[in-house]
């Protein structure tokens, strides 16, 4: 059995480079180039390709291990020398043994096993999160076949031969032990390898419990822990989906995960990539595909300059802006709602804001009106489905409001907003917009919204064209109110005039929609006692 070793080739001189990802398994079959391992230095990360081909039989380093030019990353069974090697031979590991078991022998003939839980390290009752494969998947050794998640750790429990599934005797939710069914394997025939499993210690997450391969229900190599599930910064994966997200090029930063605790799954991959692909695919009928990029440009060519990295919050915002600016094809409309009566009413709650200890602005008033407009005209309360087919109207009322923080712009919801009085949404506008600007928002603050509002009130301004926050449908803009001169049919009168504009997502809302909506907002914010009706 030839074997060779797969090194670190010259790394510019960089020493102790840190192994942040190890794209393969003991079993995977590798071929020149393909990306091996991931290396980070504190300025790039690089991809050390295989400079041979051949089924890998061990791993000689770990995620977080530092490596430089001339450390063994790997070895190799060359191409062809296992189709050379006779079956028996096979049983006999040829060199280093080491930290990993060399391939054993199983089974010549093709024949239906049972695949198990393995040794997990004596956890018991572990709960299947995932189940990676069907009825009548044909699995290479080394595939994943279910994912098991204990409190502290997940682990891809990956298929010890080759075969065809034949049934599958778990669910997502079932508690399993070591011994417990996974799925009845109809082998391929000839020899079925057996991937040595191996230890990748996961970065943030604590390896609890072993991981081995699914052992057949006869003994096989000792199993060697492999808790294969890897926090890597804000990403949460398994190297299967890893490997994914490299072969199509995607940032898995951006995908969001629907697996417990967020862990990123194939689908979110898929589901993130598929949209792309049509956009780009139906080309300019969907707007942004091929928009040729701003040139670069050397401003330090003109003048001195300093060049500061965005925060993530400013990254976030400039993406989410790009792309709802370029999806949403926007219509904005204009006009002042008169607020001399609500100003009126709330100078005289003042006195009482202060007492509880809160400051009433005009805010909760507009978000009040907002969520009878959405009630009144529900057509304002809707998110297009993601099949391009179908509208989500919703029965709850949750407004966003737009904050501006030392970070960037957050967005913070809150919920029920229709079922909430004055003080209540007075409090609640001041405790997540502190929130906000000490960065302690979560996710959930701000997920869930049916509409926001970015109030500029007194920073100025006459009007906006605000971006409408997709999903969401519509935002409204509040400038600063100001008085003016209005016609009352007989003279000019001073009234104090607040300007709103109104965006909108014209596949959903049409402009009849947004007339209506807007007159009922306007008519309640000039006369607040209108909520009551
Ligand atoms: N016109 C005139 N004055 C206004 C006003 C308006 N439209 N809206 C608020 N004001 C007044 C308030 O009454 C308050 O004055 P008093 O203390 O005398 O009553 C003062 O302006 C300051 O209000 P505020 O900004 O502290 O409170 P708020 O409830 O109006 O707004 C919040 C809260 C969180 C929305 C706001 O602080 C904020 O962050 N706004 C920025 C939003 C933003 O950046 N949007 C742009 C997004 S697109 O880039």
């Amino acid at each position: 059995m030839a074997i060779q070793t797969i090194k670190v080739p010259d790394i510019g001189g960089a020493e102790g480079v840190e192994v942040i990802e190890i794209s393969v398994k003991v079993g995977d079959v590798v071929a020149e180039g393909d990306s091996i391992v991931v290396l980070e230095t504190d300025k790039a990360s690089m991809e050390i390709p295989a400079d041979t081909s051949g089924k890998v039989v061990a791993i000689k380093v770990n995620t977080g291990d530092k490596v430089s030019q001339g450390s063994v990353l790997l070895e190799v069974e060359a191409e062809g020398a296992a189709a050379s090697a006779p079956a028996p031979q096979t049983a006999e590991p040829a060199a280093a043994p080491a930290p990993v078991s060399a391939p054993a022998s199983a089974p010549a003939a093709s024949a239906e096993i049972n695949l198990v839980v393995p040794d997990i390290g004596g956890a018991e009752g572990v709960e299947v999160i995932e189940i990676a494969i069907k009825v009548g998947d044909e699995v290479a050794a080394g595939d994943s076949l279910i994912v098991l998640e204990t409190d502290k750790a997940s682990m891809e429990i990956p298929a010890e031969a080759a075969g065809k599934i034949v049934s599958i005797a778990v669910n997502v939710g079932d508690k399993v032990s070591q011994g417990s069914a996974i799925a009845v394997l109809a082998t391929s025939g000839g020899a079925a390898v057996a991937p040595a499993p191996v230890a990748t210690a996961p970065a943030k997450v604590e390896a609890a419990a072993p991981a081995p391969a699914a052992k057949t229900e006869a003994p096989k190599a000792a199993p060697a822990p492999a808790a294969d599930v890897e926090q890597t910064g804000d990403v949460y994966a398994g190297p299967a989906v890893r490997k994914l997200a490299r072969q199509l090029g995607v940032d898995m930063g951006k995908v969001t995960g629907t697996g417990p605790r967020g862990r990123l799954q194939k689908d979110d991959i898929r589901g993130y990539v598929k949209p792309i692909v049509q956009a780009a695919q139906s080309g300019a009928a969907t707007g942004g595909a091929g928009i040729p990029r701003v040139p670069a440009v050397d401003f330090a060519k003109f003048g001195e300059i300093e060049t500061v990295k965005m925060s993530k919050v400013k990254k976030i915002t400039a993406d989410n802006m790009s792309r709802n600016w370029l999806n949403v094809p926007h219509v904005t409309q204009w006009d002042d709602a008169d607020i001399t009566d609500l100003e009126a009413f709330r100078n005289g709650l003042k006195a009482e804001a202060e007492k509880r200890g809160s400051k009433l602005t005009p805010l909760p008033f507009i978000m009040k009106a907002c969520a009878a407009a959405l009630i009144a005209e529900p057509t304002f309360n809707v998110s297009l489905h993601h099949d391009g087919e179908s509208i989500v109207h919703k029965k709850y009322v949750h407004i966003g409001i737009a904050v501006d923080t030392p970070n960037g712009l957050m967005v913070p919801v809150i919920r029920n907003v229709d079922k909430k009085g004055l003080w209540e949404l007075t409090d609640e506008i001041n405790a997540i917009a502190k929130k906000a600007r000490d960065g302690k928002l979560l996710p959930a603050d701000m997920q869930g919204g049916c509409f926001t509002i970015s109030s500029l009130g007194a920073a100025g301004g006459n009007g906006f064209t605000p971006i409408v926050n997709a999903p969401e449908v519509a935002i409204l803009g509040v400038s600063r109110a100001q008085m003016k001169p209005v016609w009352n049919g007989k003279e000019f009168v001073p009234r104090n005039m607040l300007p709103l504009s109104l965006s909108y997502d014209h596949r959903a809302i049409n402009g009849a929609d947004a007339g209506r909506f807007f007159t009922y907002l306007t008519a309640v914010i000039a006369d607040v006692r209108r909520l009551l009706l």
